[in-house]
């Protein structure tokens, strides 16, 4: 284990004494730990995350939209006498919703949530609707939160453009030596980079306006129930701030439609099965219609394909500039995660017209 959990919890204001930890979850960009403490003879789970500072440049800002959205839905999961359906954060000792260890680390702290899991690959339709209601819930949960504006925690999040110039920008550079293996994703990309500002473009016009979006909604940021399978919380609320609603549907589409993982290196695996997309566009519609415009609808199926290819862009870029961004596992495991992306957009764009014409059809 890469840190001592047991110093660092005490810099929370936590019920009982420490027993364990150990490092949880698949995430690419935190350090996440499941730790135990002994209540009076009752062992209690709390999930403990360092914060990524070389993402998040102001983690203060981070954990300022998250207590906020923690607090909000925290409220709306109450009255629904819901206690699993919203993080619940654990102050630290200063009374802030996150501590600073020795080395300057931030650290936050919640409740672990019992009885649920997560899934990497999506397992069938059904559970492909519920995540997708549970995402839309989510969005729309935030429709009325209080207070302003939330902040950009990382500007361009979503700017698929400005990641097309990063990776052009890593390609010119070329630090890691790798460019020369990669002509062909490189050119995959640069073939559709007219698209990419579609999105953008109708938001600057007024055609699509801004929302509250989670910007994150991989399949494995929601918690689904392990007996029923019935969403209970939307996780990983890092990159809550102001988005598009395409940047949330996308995301569920990249992630809950292949039947391979992330990292397949066998890409005759990955594809999307459009009964997935189906589902995930049902699910989303189920608890987004009431909110969304028709020139947001229109542009569901879009959304798959761009920020499967805006994701492809990102994993190539940080291939090309030596794996400076996401965790790696392997040497080639960025190139892995991008071939997965640029294979998936193929598939969309193959189906991209029934695509559409289920979409007329809701
Ligand atoms: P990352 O940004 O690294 O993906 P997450 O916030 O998604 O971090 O957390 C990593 C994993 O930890 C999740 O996939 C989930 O399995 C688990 N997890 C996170 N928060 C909770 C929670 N409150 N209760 C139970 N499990 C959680
Ligand atoms: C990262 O933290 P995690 O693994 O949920 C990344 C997302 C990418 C995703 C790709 C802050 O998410 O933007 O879509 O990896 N998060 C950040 O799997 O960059
Ligand atoms: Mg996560």
């Amino acid at each position: 284990m890469k840190h001592d959990l047991s110093r660092i919890s005490g810099l929370f204001r936590m019920h009982g004494l420490f027993v364990s930890a150990e490092p949880y979850g698949t995430g690419h960009i935190n350090d996440t730990y499941k730790a135990t403490f002994d209540q009076s003879g009752t062992r209690v789970n709390y999930i403990f995350q360092r914060i990524n500072g070389n993402v998040f440049k102001k983690p203060e800002d981070v954990m300022k939209n998250m207590a906020r959205v923690c607090a909000h839905l925290g409220g709306k999961a109450r009255a629904a006498h819901d206690p699993r359906g919203a993080i619940d954060l654990v102050s630290a000792q200063t009374g802030e919703p996150f501590a600073v260890d020795a080395e300057g680390n931030f650290w936050r702290a919640y409740c672990f949530i019992e009885n649920a899991r997560t899934f990497d690959v999506i397992e069938s339709a059904a559970q492909a609707r519920l995540a997708a209601q549970a995402f839309g819930g989510f969005q729309c949960g935030l429709v009325d939160l209080p207070g302003g504006r939330l902040i950009d925690t990382i500007p361009d999040f979503h700017n698929t453009p400005k990641r097309i110039e990063a990776l052009e920008r890593a390609a010119s550079s070329d630090k890691a030596g790798r460019l020369r293996e990669v002509k062909k994703e490189f050119d995959f990309i640069m073939a559709r980079k007219e698209e990419c500002g579609v999105l953008l473009d109708l938001n600057a016009k007024g055609e699509i306006p801004e929302r509250i979006t989670h910007n994150d909604t991989k399949l494995n940021n929601v918690l689904l129930d392990c007996r029923t399978g019935n969403p209970v919380c939307v996780i990983d609320l890092d990159t809550v701030m102001p988005g598009l609603v395409h940047y949330d549907f996308g995301d569920m589409v990249r992630t809950g439609t292949s039947p391979a993982l992330e990292d397949e290196k066998d890409l005759s695996k990955v594809f999307m099965q459009f009964d997935m997309f189906e589902a995930l566009l049902r699910g989303y519609l189920d608890s987004a219609k009431s909110f969304l415009t028709p020139a947001e609808k229109h542009y569901l199926p879009f959304s798959g394909k761009l920020i499967t290819l805006e994701i492809g862009t990102r994993f190539l870029t940080d291939y090309l500039e030596g794996d400076v961004y996401f965790k790696i596992h392997r040497p080639e495991h960025n190139l892995d995660r991008c071939r997965t992306q640029l294979k998936l957009v193929e598939s969309i764009e193959k189906q991209y017209d029934r695509m559409m014409k289920l979409l007329e059809t809701l």
